[in-house]
């Protein structure tokens, strides 16, 4: 894995984001390639120009820091690759640098969100799955435990494009009050969102939250998701109205010889950190 965002790799002393590599599929259920994310993306950055058109800036010229990629023995359990995160996360955050997590599976962004839980956060989770299983094959750190995990550890959390859930995860929603923090396929209402949200946010960006047409390149594509300039306006949105604290950008599953998914990645992984460092410019 070349050890690059967009051709640099400032030294983490001068850096305002820190990029923590996770390559990591342990409860992968459908198509495998997970663990090739975290690579396929940096590769891809390369594409991305420094230019943001919109920022009218060159956001890189903040420091980007790419970490060494977590080692994680082949079959780790997930519970073991959380808290892995969990003390990446905890160790960039107290340095006063911008956490970003690229996965692997969803899972490992649980380990983001305890490590920042006492920070007062809301979390954004952008999902095609609603992750809120109790337990999956045996496990509570699967990757479709995700959300309920997630959610165990903040007050609230506004889920977007989730378009595949079970009876047992919208009972559960029901149970504990919080269905409106939930939005199915494109029918979210920024307004709404915000509303939920508190002032101190956390993303979590799968990237199957897109609509399959846009990122075929995940475990578990869905149609009916967000397009590109859906997740522009809601994070903008956000980073215009909150502070980011860290994100993550999880779940691409790359296909060889297309790498239109990976660029998607790793384009959003630049604008989320303009979203975050330039807030008062939106
Ligand atoms: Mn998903």
């Amino acid at each position: 894995m070349a050890l690059s965002f967009m051709e640099r790799n400032d030294p983490y002393k001068d850096a305002k984001v820190c990029i923590i590599p996770v390559p990591y599929e342990g409860t992968v259920c459908f198509r495998k390639g997970a663990k090739n994310g975290p690579a396929a993306l940096l590769k891809a950055s390369y594409e991305v120009e420094d230019y943001d058109i919109e920022l009218e800036r060159e956001v890189i010229e903040e420091g980007f820091h790419v970490m060494e990629p977590l080692k994680i023995a082949e079959g780790e359990r997930p519970e073991k690759v959380v808290e892995m995160v969990r003390l990446a996360v905890s160790k960039v955050f107290s340095d006063g640098k911008i956490p970003v997590v690229i996965g692997g599976e969803h899972s490992v962004s649980v380990g983001a969100v305890q490590a920042l839980k006492d920070e007062d956060i809301s979390v954004l989770h952008i999902d095609a799955h609603s992750d809120l299983r109790d337990e999956f094959e045996g496990s509570k750190y699967s990757h479709a435990c995700a959300a309920r995990r997630m959610r165990e550890l903040v007050d609230s959390v506004a889920q977007v494009g989730i378009r595949s859930a079970t009876r047992e995860c919208i009972e559960y929603l029901d149970s504990i009050g919080k269905k409106d923090t939930m939005f199915f396929e494109r029918n979210y209402d920024i307004d709404e969102i915000l509303e939920i949200l508190g002032d101190r946010v956390y993303i979590s960006l799968d990237m199957d939250g897109f609509d399959s047409s846009l990122v075929p390149a995940v475990g578990t594509p869905q149609p009916g998701g967000l397009l590109w300039q859906d997740f522009i306006d809601i994070c903008r949105a956000v980073g215009k109205e909150k502070e980011i604290v860290g994100f993550d950008v999880v779940e691409l599953a790359p296909i060889a010889d297309n790498p239109a998914s990976d660029l998607v990645a790793a384009k959003a992984l630049y604008k989320l950190a303009g979203y975050t460092l330039f807030s008062e410019d939106l």
